[in-house]
């Protein structure tokens, strides 16, 4: 059986030459500068990259320029860091990039990590303890408060195994990322390689990649072949979460591709400008105002936001709200995304926070149940989420936009909405595919139908019921045909409607006649049973009621529908006791004179002239009664 090696993201995080990259060389025996012009300045400029197997796991070391310049690259770097690898120059201790990267990292809510005091080979032992007491106040009620604090030296090797076990370590506590989530890889370099076309490299954060996937690319919407993935600097079958991932992709320039798109598994997720977050201001920051810009970064991406706060003004230093984000360029982010907030000018990091609705709405006023949809949002119980998510979708709640706001996957889904079946909170009024609409929203489309099939009885006594198509229209475009089926459907399991055909109708409800109209339709009927075969002309009948001509008409459609009468051609009725009779005059006929029958025998037989029997036998033709053969019928 195959079981993977656990594969984790340990980043680099602290001052410009407080000796990072150094260290990491020391680790791994790779050096993660790799620009020429890194390497001849002697500092880091864009990411470094370098790796270890090591205790049984696949440890990828992402190096991070500590240059203040450079923060926006240290920032494409930090994303998907499991441990953090902060250092610390035993001979300056704390400096202002220590503070602005762990604050990145805290941000970005980075789980663990450890603290190296490099050049320990530089300070004596006081100096260590000063630097070691600062370090642990300075971590004071931060997620790294009891890390391990290990001073090294990369010149002598002081303390490198303690710190390569300490970082091991806490690589064995760090949650293994899913790969069984739909597949994410945020970006962070594009370049053509010689013999395989356009190559982008990124920490897989989610699900997994490999040759022949078909991938989606953000935000420009390309579907791309994957030719072949790399990972650690080998080829592998797949990558998986938590690796540093190079993709080898088909079709595509690499001048196409740059840091800050991302690849994702294909039709999933939308691009977005507009997010809903929770946002956090640092205190050292000062404080916010509504429609504040500010530089953003998630992922390797980085844009302009311009902030709203739900339902409040300004944001205190150190406070935290909801707030709606306006982006300058479109991306892709999900729930649970971190990102971070630079100020505009001058460019330092302020705060961040965690997307919570990827495919937010422009902040309305009368949306007022906003607030408590983020605070469910933030919660994070999937079943809240879904039947929320459900409540304020008022057409219904289709399975792609659950997965695109919250990549979901499907067992994730459908997990969530069995939980809900039932509880009345949900309705599915599809299964396949899945469309989801409120408790709520059902019930109202359910009264609505009930109030829409009343009145049109009301207003029209005299006919049995409401088409569908007209229950349908009635109802406007804002009721889903699935809705409005499903609706029906259980109105009439629940005999609350009778659905018959294309009628719907009260359960139960007759046709009510005012007494002048029983007494019409009583005429009508009457008109035509004692005219027997040589029935008057409708016209005629009708124009000796006592009720108009519009309700007339009704009358004669009910006996009509009710089969009493029987309609022989359109200007033709005759009663049915008067069809019946004829029907038995013939099968007698047939019995003592034979099953051949003429014209002028059927209008002696029948005495009515030709202008009825010709219609009359047509009709019985039709209805297989008899059968034409040259002049004379043939009775069955
Ligand atoms: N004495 C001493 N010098 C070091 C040590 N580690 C790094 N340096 C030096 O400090 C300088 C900056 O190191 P570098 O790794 O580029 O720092 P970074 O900017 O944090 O990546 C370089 O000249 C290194 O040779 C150490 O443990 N002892
Ligand atoms: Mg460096």
């Amino acid at each position: 059986m195959f079981t993977a090696t656990k594969s984790v993201i340990i980043g680099t995080a602290g001052h410009i030459d407080h000796g990072k990259s150094t260290l990491v060389e020391a680790l791994t025996g790779m050096h993660p500068d790799r620009l020429a012009e890194e390497k001849r300045r002697g500092i880091t400029i864009d990411l470094g990259f370098a790796f270890l197997e090591e205790g049984g796991m696949r440890l990828g070391f992402v190096d991070v320029p500590g240059h203040e310049r450079f923060v926006s690259n240290m920032l494409a770097g930090a994303t998907g860091i499991d441990v953090l690898l902060l250092v610390i120059a035993a001979d300056e201790s704390i400096k202002p990039q220590t503070r602005e990267h762990f604050d990145i990292c805290r941000l970005l809510g980075v789980k663990r990590g450890v603290v190296a005091l490099t050049k320990s080979d530089l300070v004596d032992g006081d100096t260590l303890e000063l630097v070691r007491l600062e370090a642990e106040e300075f971590l004071r009620g931060s997620f790294l408060e009891h890390a391990p604090l290990v001073p090294v030296s990369a010149k002598s090797g002081a303390g490198l195994g303690e710190l390569k076990k300490a970082l091991t370590d806490a690589a064995r506590n760090a949650s293994a990322r899913d790969a069984a989530r739909y597949f994410r890889l945020p970006i962070d370099r594009a370049f053509a390689m010689k013999g395989f076309g356009s190559v982008v490299t990124g920490t897989l954060i989610s699900g997994s990649v490999g040759a022949g996937d078909e991938v989606e690319l953000f935000p420009r919407g390309e579907r791309l072949r994957v030719r072949g993935v790399q990972s650690g600097g080998k080829a592998v079958e797949r990558a998986t979460p938590g690796q540093r991932t190079a993709v080898n992709l088909a079709g595509i320039e690499h001048t196409a591709l740059k840091r800050g798109m991302a690849l994702a598994a294909p039709g999933k997720f939308r691009k977005t400008r507009r997010i809903d977050v929770r946002l956090e201001l640092l205190a050292s920051a000062r404080k916010m105002k509504q429609g504040t810009r500010v530089h953003f970064h998630a992922g390797t991406a980085e844009t302009i936001a311009e902030l709203f706060f739900h339902g409040q003004k300004e944001l205190p230093p150190g406070g935290s709200a909801f707030a709606n984000l306006k982006l300058q360029d479109e991306l892709l982010v999900l729930p649970g995304d971190r990102f971070i907030m630079r100020q505009f000018s001058p460019v330092i990091t302020i705060g961040g926070g965690v997307v919570l609705d990827p495919l937010a709405r422009r902040p309305i006023l009368r949306d007022t149940g906003r607030v408590a949809f983020l605070e469910t949002l933030e919660r994070q119980n999937p079943v809240e989420i879904l039947a929320a998510m459900a409540e304020r979708a008022l057409l219904g709640l289709t399975r792609e936009e659950i997965v695109a706001r919250t990549g979901w996957t499907d067992q994730e889904i459908h997990e969530a909405a069995q939980k809900l079946s039932g509880t009345g909170r949900v309705k599915a009024i599809l299964s396949e595919p899945l469309v989801l609409l409120s408790g709520k929203s059902f019930e109202e489309v359910r009264r609505r139908i009930l109030e829409k099939v009343e009145l049109f009885q009301k207003d029209n006594p005299l006919l049995p019921g409401m088409t569908r198509e007209d229950l349908r229209a009635s109802l406007g475009k804002r009721v889903l045909t699935e809705t409005f089926r499903a609706a029906l459907e259980e109105l009439a399991a629940q005999k609350k409607l009778d659905v018959q055909g294309e009628l719907v109708k009260k359960a139960g409800s007759e046709i009510a006649l005012q007494p002048e109209e029983a007494k019409a339709k009583e005429q009508i009927e009457s008109a035509f049973a004692s005219a027997s075969l040589a029935v008057p002309s409708v016209k005629e009948v009708l124009a000796k009621l006592p009720v108009e001509a519009k309700r007339a008409e009704k009358l004669l459609q009910i006996l009509l529908r009710e089969k009493s009468l029987v309609r022989v051609t359109p200007e033709l009725i005759f009663h049915r006791q008067a069809l019946a009779h004829l029907k038995e005059q013939l099968s007698a006929f047939k019995k003592t004179q034979g099953d051949r029958i003429s014209v002028p025998i059927f209008k002696e037989m029948t005495g009515i002239t030709r202008k009825y029997a010709i219609p009359l036998l047509e009709y019985l033709d039709r209805e297989r009664v008899t059968r034409r053969a040259g002049d004379e019928r043939v009775i069955l």
